[in-house]
C-alpha cells in the first residue's frame, strides 16, 4: 500500500489492543489502494481517514438481577460508523467474547455489506459480554430490558435500526422490542428480525443462509459449478448455519457436517435439519446430541475438525477466524473448489491467501452474507408502508438482490484488472457507493 497505509498507520496508532478491527480494516484498505490512485479527489476530502473512523461509539452499563437474587453487571455497546447512505443498521451480538475491537470490526465490515444490497442503509453494529448460555428464561428477558433501558435513547427507525446476530435470536429481539415500546410509548419498525404478528417480515429468519447459497450459486454457476449434487460442510448450527443447509439440500446439495463451539457431527447420510432445528431452535441443546437420533452419524470434539472433512463446498457460518491457512490448505487439498462465508470474516488472511492462490470460489462475507441485512432493510420498508408481502415477494426480492451483489462484485474486480477475485470486487464496490455520497455531504 502506497496511498492508504498512512491510513492503516493511523489507525493501528489510534486503536492499539483492536486485533479484529485491524484485520478488517487492513484487508479492505488492500483492496482500496488502486481506487484511491484513480480518485484523488477521494484522498483529498479525506474519505479514507473518515470512513475508519466510526461517526459515534457509546459504552454503557448493563445491570441486571440473577435467579438466585445476585447483581450482575455486563458492558453494553453501540457503534454507529456510518451514516452516509441511509440510517445506521446491523445486529447486536451477545457472546462472552465481545469487546470493542470486535463491535467495531463488524460495524465496519457492515457499511460496506449493506451499500453493497443497493439498498438505503447504513452500517453500525452493537452487543454486549452477556452470555445466554445456560440462564434462564427470565434472566435472559431482564438482561435484554437492561440492555434497551440505556439503548433506547441512541436508536430509531430513522436513525439506528438494530437487529440479531450471535446470540440474538427471535427471543431476544422480542424482549428489547417489548421494551423499547413500553418507553417510547411508540410502534415503529426500530429493530428487525421482529416476529410475525408483530411487524416482522416473512423470509427475515431465512434470509442469511438462503441469500448465501443464492449467492454461491449465482459465483459457481459463473464457473461452470452447482449446488447440485455437490457434498457441502456448513461451520456451526445456528440461524445462519441451519438455513444455508435447508437451501443447499433444495438446491440438491448434501450437507453432512455442521458443528457449534464445542465440536463437530458428520452425517454420511445428509445432515437431518429437523433434528437440528429441534436441538437448536427449540431445545437449546448441545451439537453432539444429534447422534443420539441419528447412530450412524459420528461426533468429533472441537470445532475445527469440521475442515478435515472431505467437501466439495465450505460454508463456514459460525464465527469470525474460524478457518485458518492451516485448515483451507486441508480442504483444498481435499478437493473443495467453493467457500461461502456465512459468518462475518470467518477466514484469516492466510486462508484467504489459499484460497485465492488455488483458484477456489470464494464469497467473501461481506457480500455473500448480505442477504439478512438486505431483508431487515425491506422489513423497514414495510412498516413504513404499514404493508406486509408474501413470503414469495420477500425470496424473490432477496434472490434478486444476491444476484445483483454478485453482478457488481465481480464487475468491480473486472474493472480494477483482478478478475474472479470476489474480496476486491466486493470490497471496491461497496465503497464506491458511500465514498460518493461522503464526497457529495461534504465534510462532516
Ligand atoms: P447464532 O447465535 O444463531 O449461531 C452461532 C453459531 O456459531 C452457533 O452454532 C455457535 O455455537 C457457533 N459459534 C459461536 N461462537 C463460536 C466460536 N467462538 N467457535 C465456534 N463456534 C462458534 O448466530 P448466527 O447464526 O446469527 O451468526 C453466525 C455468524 O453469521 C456470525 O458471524 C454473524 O455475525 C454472522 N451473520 C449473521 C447474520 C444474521 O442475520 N443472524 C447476518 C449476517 C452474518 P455455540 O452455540 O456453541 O456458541
Ligand atoms: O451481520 C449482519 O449483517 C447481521 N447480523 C444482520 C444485521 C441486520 O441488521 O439485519
Amino acid at each position: 500500500m502506497k496511498i492508504l497505509q498512512r491510513v492503516m498507520d493511523q489507525v493501528l496508532k489510534r486503536n492499539p489492543h483492536e486485533p479484529e478491527f485491524h484485520q478488517a480494516v487492513q484487508e479492505v484498505l488492500e483492496s482500496l489502494e488502486p481506487v484511491a490512485e484513480r480518485h484523488p479527489e477521494w484522498v483529498k476530502a479525506g474519505i479514507f481517514d473518515r470512513i475508519v473512523e466510526p461517526e459515534r461509539q457509546v459504552i454503557f452499563r448493563v445491570p441486571w438481577v440473577d435467579d438466585n437474587g445476585n447483581v450482575q453487571v455486563n458492558r453494553g455497546y453501540r457503534v454507529q460508523f456510518n451514516s452516509a447512505i441511509g440510517p445506521y443498521k446491523g445486529g447486536i451480538r451477545f457472546h462472552p467474547s465481545v469487546n470493542l475491537s470486535i463491535i467495531k470490526f463488524l460495524g465496519f465490515e457492515q457499511i460496506f455489506k449493506n451499500s453493497l444490497t443497493t439498498l438505503p442503509i447504513g452500517g453500525g453494529k452493537g452487543g454486549s459480554d452477556f452470555d445466554p448460555k445456560g440462564k434462564s428464561e427470565g434472566e435472559v428477558m431482564r438482561f435484554c430490558q437492561s440492555f434497551m433501558l440505556e439503548l433506547f435513547r441512541h436508536i430509531g427507525e430513522d436513525m439506528d435500526v438494530p437487529a440479531g446476530d450471535i446470540g440474538v435470536g427471535a427471543r431476544e429481539i422480542g424482549y428489547m422490542y417489548g421494551m423499547y415500546k413500553k418507553i417510547r410509548n411508540t410502534f415503529t419498525g426500530a429493530l428487525t428480525g421482529k416476529g410475525i404478528t408483530w411487524g416482522g417480515s416473512l423470509v427475515r429468519t431465512e434470509a442469511t443462509g438462503y441469500g448465501l447459497c443464492y449467492f454461491m450459486e449465482e459465483a459457481m454457476n459463473s464457473r461452470g459449478k452447482s449446488f447440485k449434487g455437490s457434498t457441502v460442510v456448513v461451520s456451526g448450527s445456528g440461524n445462519v448455519a441451519i438455513y444455508a443447509a435447508e437451501k443447499v439440500h433444495q438446491l440438491g446439495g448434501r450437507v453432512v457436517a455442521m458443528s457449534d463451539s464445542n465440536g463437530c457431527i458428520y452425517d454420511p447420510d445428509g445432515i437431518n435439519l429437523d433434528t437440528v432445528k429441534q436441538m437448536k431452535e427449540l431445545e437449546r441443546k448441545r451439537i453432539r446430541e444429534y447422534v443420539n437420533c441419528h447412530p450412524r452419524a459420528q461426533y468429533f470434539e472441537g470445532p475445527s475438525g469440521i475442515w478435515n472433512i472431505k467437501c466439495d463446498i465450505a460454508l463456514p457460518c459460525a464465527t469470525q477466524n474460524e478457518l485458518d491457512g492451516e485448515s483451507a490448505k486441508t480442504l483444498v487439498s481435499n478437493g473443495c473448489f467453493a467457500v461461502g462465508e456465512g459468518a462475518n470474516m470467518p477466514s484469516t488472511p492466510e486462508a484467504i491467501e489459499v484460497f485465492l492462490k488455488n483458484g477456489v470460489i470464494l464469497g467473501p462475507a461481506k457480500a455473500a452474507n448480505a442477504g439478512g441485512v438486505a431483508t431487515s432493510a425491506l422489513e423497514m420498508s414495510q412498516n413504513s408502508m404499514r404493508y406486509s408481502w408474501t413470503f414469495e415477494e420477500v425470496d424473490a426480492k432477496l434472490k434478486s438482490i444476491m444476484k445483483d451483489i454478485y453482478k457488481n462484485a465481480s464487475q468491480a474486480a473486472k474493472e480494477y484488472n483482478c478478475e474472479g477475485n470476489l474480496v476486491a470486487g466486493a470490497n471496491i464496490a461497496g465503497f464506491e457507493k458511500v465514498a460518493r455520497a461522503m464526497y457529495d455531504q461534504g465534510i462532516v
